[in-house]
């Protein structure tokens, strides 16, 4: 998988993505990654990338050259890649998305700074913009990373161990179960007596009751999206039954 970033900050882009799991793949080579300054496809002496909005208003605008200049040169094999913009205005990265994209040769993340970036550009170049969520960001980096780590986790071989993925899919759209190791008494309680059972069919229950418990108790909106089985709806059931008030 080829990630190509436009970034005026490419040394925190790099520096981010060399990081633990993300930072293993590109050891092995499992994704590669190229950095674009805009910066560097400026043709004036103050090497300029931004302008002060038509319309006028506060804050400055992300010229179309610079932009166009280095998604050319991010583009200069002929490869087809998603061109995608990270912006407020985008659709939610979700997981579905970011599997989608797992199975593409590669993406090429813009990240806007200053308000946004000349609607010209966004109209003739970008394929997709999105968005990680309703809060306000200094700029796409951080979303740009974001992507590229839940996709990265996604492809064949980069997690170390393929249960990692198996676990992650298998719960796909629930809540994780909690997590506990040693000390076996702690100031703060003990761990769960069933997890220090051996009873392997017993652990993998709680925890899928767990699971579904708090999915339940902290995200409705997800649980509403899942189709539970028949297993499933009976451990909720056995829980919420339990938990309620008498
Ligand atoms: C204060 C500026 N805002 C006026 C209403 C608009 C605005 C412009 C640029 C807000 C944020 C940004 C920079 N953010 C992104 O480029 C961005 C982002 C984000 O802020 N939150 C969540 N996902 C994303 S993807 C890109």
């Amino acid at each position: 998988m080829r990630f190509d970033v436009l970034t005026l900050f490419p040394d925190f882009v790099r520096q981010a993505m060399g990081v633990g799991v993300v930072g293993r793949a590109l050891e092995r080579g499992q994704v590669e990654l190229s950095c674009w300054n805009p910066r560097d496809y400026t043709s004036d002496n103050y090497r300029t990338v931004d302008d002060r909005p038509y319309g006028g208003g506060p804050g400055m605008v992300f010229m179309i050259e610079p932009l166009k200049r280095a998604l050319a040169a991010a583009s200069a094999d002929g490869a087809r890649r998603p061109v995608v913009l990270m912006s407020p205005q985008g659709r939610r990265f979700d997981q579905a998305l970011a599997r989608q994209w797992a199975t593409a040769p590669g993406l090429t993340l813009v990240c806007g700074r200053y308000e946004g970036i000349d609607q010209r550009f966004v109209d003739r170049h970008v394929d997709l913009e999105v968005s990680i969520g309703d809060f306000v960001l200094s700029g796409g980096e951080v979303p740009a990373l974001a992507i590229m780590d839940a996709v990265t986790r996604l492809l064949p071989g980069v997690l170390h161990t393929d249960a990692s993925a198996v676990e992650d899919s298998f719960m796909d759209g629930l809540l994780d179960c909690p997590h506990y190791t040693r000390p076996e008494q702690a100031e703060e309680g003990e761990v769960p007596a069933v997890l220090r059972s051996g009873n392997h069919a017993a652990i993998a229950r709680w925890r899928r009751q767990q699971s579904l418990a708090r999915t339940w108790e902290k995200r409705p909106d997800l649980l509403a999206k899942v189709e539970l089985s028949a297993a499933d709806r009976k451990l909720l059931a056995e829980y919420i039954a339990a938990s309620r008030p008498l």
